[in-house]
């Protein structure tokens, strides 16, 4: 049976990231759902992405926006987003490519291609989560990659189980209707990059530790 593994906040963290996939050995029938947050705080966010698209070798490969994508590409058009780029993490996204304007300049096609969510059967994947209440096509960008607790902290009412990441605890947090993969990578120089992996109608974790 093929899997579908979950992967979010990755923020620049390679060997955490690929001491997981190591772990997973996905193969081609396979689908890793990346939800978000590939770049800062951590030393090599350009290689992180060159790996998670390399991945596309091996198995399907789902690319979701998270908040720092969303505030690297919009740092130059607001000054709100060019402080949350600047003062959290992006320093060392400039430096891992050579400049601020490497980043788009080598990999703009991949952020301009991410995806906000996506849905596999009965789950669907966001980096932040849903504002409650409000159908799935009329939800807001800026909430789809930045909500926490107003989503959360509350049951939603949406037919999927709802896969995320963006808010970080120590441990994956697992309520009925969702599950939060973020444990900390990047944020925390001992914290594991967490995996989901949903097999045979099991959801299992596997971490970089
Ligand atoms: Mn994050």
């Amino acid at each position: 049976m093929s899997k579908i593994i979950a992967i979010s906040d990755i923020h620049g963290e390679y060997d955490k990231l690929c001491a997981v996939l190591n772990k997973l050995s996905p193969e081609k029938n396979d689908t890793i759902v990346f939800c978000g947050d590939y770049i800062d705080r951590g030393k090599k966010s350009k290689e992180v992405v060159d790996k998670i698209i390399d991945m596309q070798n091996y198995c399907n490969c789902v690319y979701l926006k998270g908040s720092h994508e969303y505030a690297m590409m919009h740092a130059n058009s607001d000054s709100y987003y060019h402080y949350l780029f600047w003062n959290y993490g992006g320093d060392s996204t400039a430096e891992s490519y050579g400049s601020f304007e490497n980043i788009m300049k080598i990999h703009g096609d991949f952020f301009n291609s991410l995806k906000y969510y996506h849905i596999i059967g009965n789950y669907l994947f966001i980096h932040a989560g849903i504002k409650i209440g409000v159908p799935l096509e009329e939800q807001d960008e800026v909430d789809m990659v930045y909500i926490r607790q107003a989503f959360y902290n509350h049951k939603h009412n949406m037919k999927y189980k709802i896969i995320f990441g963006h808010t970080e605890f120590d441990t994956p947090q697992i309520w009925d209707d969702k599950i939060c993969i973020d444990t900390g990578c990047g944020k925390y120089k001992n914290a594991p990059l967490t995996a989901l992996v949903i097999e045979n109608g099991e959801e299992y974790f596997v971490n970089s530790l």
